[in-house]
């Protein structure tokens, strides 16, 4: 598969061969990342990379688009039969950019919005100060509870007060480090009740979501985004849908006949010219790959194995004195609060890292710690999904992660567990074709 590459650039091939067996011999828990089948990569390394498709298929800025018109047309059908809606834009790059259009359709700069606090597992383009989302527009917060029944979990009345207060045009909802499922009925109940638009930034639960194992936006939320890469196991890239497209509120007509134009028009142009130059068209065709994989019933299947080991995996952090926020998990990642063993995130991430097991450090709701240390980890179940684990062994995972928790520093137990991982990672082979 990679011959031309290893005799022309055989330095790139040794980055690649280097990165492949890492991820062949380590236990891959962040829980943003998957691992695409090989017919999706297959796609992404096409000469379909070469062409220019501006504009959307039938109305392009360039001559020769008509396969990947086709491929566009495919990938957008598919990704509609999946998530049961009337209206996709495959072209995001990413979800970051998908989440741009959202805001350059929803909002004018300086306007108010409400969405999950980033310390509380809420998302950078969800209003952080350094990223555009917070530098142009108003971001308010709300957060998850503290002590009580709701611990960890977002209380519904308290997100309606905040929205009475503050008024926002626009409520997202979405995280990348929540874990309980979202009540998208009550969600729309305090959009309207305050006349703010409602966005689901579901590029977490994308996958679960589309197998039907957790609660569905679409029918809810005005507008979702969602990056393709994480729980849906697609290529990296993002994508907008709406359940069912309707009039734009804001009164913008079409330019020549002066109708008043529909949102998808207005997320379109948002997309492209609006954020966007030329799609990617060999990842569009890789996003329809990967939505018809979707699409039978072995990705429910693995969506129900993916909850079940992060079940497991929750409750075995639990069973050994471990806080695990909110007490578990509905999805596919677990939030670990490492403050009653006295270790922080940073000192977690790279302790695990010298065993081959790959967490990130995680700010925890309330956090005495600066985002670069943390109190926490982040941990995710779809990868080691992908690669065969069943709870049984998610319940090996954890009890390797205390063993090098519980002496973080203990170069034995570092080699003790690597070989331990090296073991459990070759009974789960993964990406054996790639460097054949
Ligand atoms: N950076 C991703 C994550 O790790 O959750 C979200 O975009």
């Amino acid at each position: 598969m990679m011959t031309s590459l290893r005799n022309s650039d055989p330095q790139v091939y040794a980055i690649i061969e280097r990165e492949v067996a890492r991820q062949n011999a380590g236990i891959e828990l962040i829980a943003s990342e998957n691992f695409v089948s090989r017919a999706v990569m297959q796609a992404m390394g096409t000469p379909l990379t070469n062409k220019y498709a501006e504009g959307l298929p039938g109305r392009r800025y360039y001559g020769g688009c008509e396969h990947v018109d086709t491929a566009e047309d495919l990938a957008r059908e598919r990704a509609k039969a999946l998530y049961h809606c009337e209206w996709v834009n495959v072209q995001p790059h990413s979800g970051a950019s998908a989440n741009a259009a959202v805001y350059l359709t929803l909002l004018q700069p300086g306007d108010t919005f409400l969405g999950l606090d980033l310390a509380h597992g809420g998302h950078l383009t969800h209003g952080s100060p350094v990223n555009f989302s917070g530098i142009l527009y108003k971001a308010e917060y709300y957060g998850v509870e503290r002590d009580g029944p709701l611990a960890g979990r977002i209380d519904m009345d308290r997100v309606r007060d905040k929205a009475l207060a503050v008024r926002p045009k626009m409520i997202s909802i979405g995280a990348s480090a929540y874990s309980r499922d979202f009540d998208y009925a009550a969600f729309r109940t305090i959009a309207d009740e305050v006349n703010a638009l409602l966005w689901m930034d579901m590029a977490h639960p994308a996958g679960l979501i589309a197998a039907g194992v957790l609660n569905d936006p679409l029918p809810h939320a005005h507008i979702v985004s969602t990056t393709t890469h994480k729980t849906l196991r697609g290529p990296r890239g993002g994508m907008l849908l709406m359940g069912q497209d309707f009039e734009n509120p804001f009164g913008k007509v079409a330019p020549k006949s002066g109708r008043i134009r529909r949102m998808s028009e207005l997320f379109d142009a948002a997309v492209f010219p609006g954020t966007q130059g030329g799609p990617l068209m060999h990842v569009i065709a890789a996003k329809a790959v990967a939505f018809a994989e979707a699409l039978v019933p072995a990705f429910k299947d693995y969506a129900q194995q993916v909850q079940r080991n992060a079940a497991a995996m929750a409750l075995a952090f639990l069973e050994r004195g471990y806080h695990v926020v909110s007490g578990g998990t509905d999805n596919h990642l677990m939030l670990v609060d490492l403050r009653n063993r006295g270790l922080t995130g940073k000192t977690a991430e790279k302790a695990l890292q010298a065993a081959d097991i790959t967490v990130n450090k995680n700010m925890v709701p309330f956090d005495d710690k600066s985002p670069f240390v943390t109190s926490g980890i982040r941990l995710g179940t779809s990868a080691v999904t992908t690669r065969g684990f069943t709870e049984e062994t998610a319940r090996q995972v954890v009890a390797l992660i205390d063993a090098v928790l519980q002496k973080p520093s203990d170069e034995d137990t570092h080699r003790s567990v690597r070989n331990q991982v090296r073991e459990l990672t070759r009974q789960h082979p993964l990406y054996d074709f790639v460097l054949a």
